[in-house]
């Protein structure tokens, strides 16, 4: 039985039960090494490639004790309430287009959760995916070196059985509370290949852009780009062929590569 510190005092142990990898079938070269605790399984990720891991190890974590988002910001969720997971990579591809890696990670996300949930999820650009407008999901890409060849390094943190209380921001959401009782096996199941389908696609020249323009949220909106020390305000055209935001703002068009992207309502749309 797990410790009853782990979950709230109105959830029972049984409806968050342990991820089960035995039960785990995943195409080659995936493979997965599920840890109890992690301080973020990027960081176990990005390790374990430096100690001569090879492309396909996938690392899951029941709890991160300190779970990372972009720029230093924190991925929080409690033991056994969601999906944390990274997967180490080595394209054979370009790296100036390794940036497509977070977007073919929200789709295969998309697919995963619409084939277990039923529940059509949106993703917003760059790493955000969303269930009703709120936000249910991240997805981290961070690069690694060893021995001068790179790696790189997505993760993607789901949330499955949070109540409201336990989401860190009142703008989140997680399956249980958007009406799907999920089990998390199956959902890495999913998850898993999807991500092979998408990734192999794409390791052998497929363009993902008519894809992603259909799951895309942000395409058409009106929205602020927040970047560090610069905010723009402009209509959201595209993405571009390596995954860049292209936004009409003042009349010039931007290819923009990072950011944090705010939707805003046109008076129009009021
Ligand atoms: C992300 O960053 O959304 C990327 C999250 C990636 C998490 C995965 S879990 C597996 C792997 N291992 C890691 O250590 N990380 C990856 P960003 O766009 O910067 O969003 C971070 C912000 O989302 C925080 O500042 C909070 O406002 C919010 N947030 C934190 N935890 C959340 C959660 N569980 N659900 C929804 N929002 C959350």
């Amino acid at each position: 039985m797990p410790s009853a510190n782990l979950f709230s005092m109105n959830s029972s142990a049984d409806v968050r039960p342990p991820l089960e990898p035995a039960r785990l079938s995943l195409p080659k070269p995936f493979r997965v090494e599920v840890l109890e605790t992690a301080v973020s399984t990027n960081a176990v990720a990005a390790a374990r490639f430096q100690e001569g891991e090879s492309e396909g190890l996938v690392v899951v974590a029941e709890h991160q004790t300190a779970g990372r988002g972009r720029l230093d910001r924190d991925w929080i969720t409690p033991a056994r309430s969601s999906l944390t997971v990274s997967f180490l990579l080595t394209p054979q591809v370009e790296v100036t287009r390794w940036t497509w890696l977070p977007l073919l990670t929200g789709l295969a996300a998309a697919s995963a959760l619409a084939e277990v949930t039923q529940i059509a999820p949106k993703l917003k650009w760059p790493n955000d995916v969303l269930l009703n407008g709120r936000k249910a999901g991240g997805i981290l890409l961070e690069l690694v070196e060893h021995q001068s060849a790179p790696a790189a390094i997505v993760g993607i943190g789901i949330n499955v059985h949070q109540a409201q209380d336990e989401l860190p921001v009142p703008d989140a959401t997680s399956l249980a509370l958007e009406g799907a009782a999920v089990d998390r096996t199956q959902l890495l199941q999913a998850l898993v290949e999807a991500f092979s389908r998408e990734y192999d696609a794409w390791c052998g020249g497929l363009d993902p852009r008519e894809r992603y323009r259909d799951e895309c949220d942000t395409i058409g909106r009106e929205v602020v780009v927040h970047m560090i020390g610069q905010d723009l305000r402009g209509t959201v055209q595209d993405v571009d062929e390596t995954g860049q935001l292209v936004v009409l703002a003042d009349g010039q068009v931007h290819h923009l590569a990072v950011g944090d992207v705010e939707y805003v309502r046109r008076q129009d749309q009021i």
